[in-house]
């Protein structure tokens, strides 16, 4: 039922149409064939070989395509860095290329964000309640508003011999039905034109980058943060256990479904953005839903559309 698994001769043959697009916006996980992101079996040891520097990687080790560039690991040798660089770069230039195949209705209209490896063992990691995956939660980037656009995210794991385990709950609309307002989208303010720009010159003033956020952003990071605190939410019967295999590959929008990760570690990841007009059923996309409900425009360009219709 969450499970929406794809065959390799689909692939092949490129049959699969808007068929796995259709399923991860009604918030499924797509499966794919077992299938290898890297070239060579060298590059995937490397990755696992890194792990002996654990005091030296603080966080998630983050590819950032656009400035071809790592942020994250502290490698030992400006050798291992270059590798390190190469590695993920390939790593995410074939995981585009396969997402390219089985979303063809997006292919071209997506932005490309980040690429992730994740060499911690997930299971009793010490973080502070925001940053915690193993409590559920559909994901909101502080530092990257999507502006309504969709997340969607590849995963792999190069773990040679361990699942990884996670629980999710959904429908998206179940979960906005019953949390939203509770969460406070209908105090959620995009913020004036001209607060924003007085807050993009301050913010160069002072030297960091203030993300312009709509109301959609607000509430998604809101509603992240709610989701994880949320004893009753945490608790849903409704939630349900899966497990991927060592070199499983699957995707989902992780705005959509609301997931954590138990256990499991070594995995990879690569993040697009999907704008909403991109989506095959733009009417069951999160900001869709949520601008149901809240019963006002969350974007500023959905707020023209809305009122040219
Ligand atoms: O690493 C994973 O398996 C998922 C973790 C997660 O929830 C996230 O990165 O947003
Ligand atoms: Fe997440």
């Amino acid at each position: 039922m969450d499970i929406f698994a794809i065959t390799k001769e689909q692939i092949d043959s490129n049959s699969i149409g808007a068929s796995a697009c259709e399923a991860l916006e009604a918030g499924k996980i797509v499966a794919l064939p077992d299938h290898s992101l890297f070239d060579k079996q060298a590059d995937i040891d490397f990755l696992l070989g890194l792990q002996n520097n654990a005091s030296a990687l603080h966080k998630n080790v983050a590819y950032k395509p656009a400035a071809h560039k790592v942020t994250g690991a502290t490698t030992k040798t400006p050798q291992e860095a270059e590798q390190l660089l190469q590695v993920m770069s390939d790593f995410s230039k074939r995981a585009l290329t396969l997402l390219a195949r089985v979303c063809q209705p997006y292919a071209g209209k997506w932005k490309t964000d980040y690429a992730s490896y994740r060499p911690f063992e997930e299971q009793g990691r010490d973080l502070p309640l925001k940053q915690r995956n193993d409590l559920m939660h559909v994901d909101a980037f502080p530092s990257r508003p999507t502006k309504g656009g969709g997340i969607l995210r590849l995963f792999t794991q190069i773990n040679p011999s361990k699942d990884r385990v996670w629980r999710v709950s959904g429908p998206f609309d179940a979960l906005a039905d019953k949390y939203a307002l509770q969460a406070g989208l209908k105090e959620v303010k995009g913020g004036s034109a001209a607060m924003k720009r007085a807050a993009a010159k301050l913010g160069r003033a002072l030297g960091i980058n203030v993300p312009d956020r709509t109301a959609y952003d607000q509430f998604m990071l809101g509603f992240h943060d709610f989701l994880k605190g949320s004893e009753e939410f945490q608790h849903a019967p409704q939630a349900r256990q899966m497990s991927f295999r060592p070199n499983q590959v699957w995707m989902c929008y992780t705005d959509v479904l609301a997931h954590s990760v138990l256990s499991g570690q070594y995995a990879l990841e690569q993040t697009v953005i999907v704008p909403p007009e991109a989506k095959v059923n733009p009417d069951i996309a999160p900001v869709s839903v949520l601008e149901r409900i809240a019963g006002f425009p969350l974007t500023p360009s959905r707020g023209r559309s809305l009122q040219t219709v």
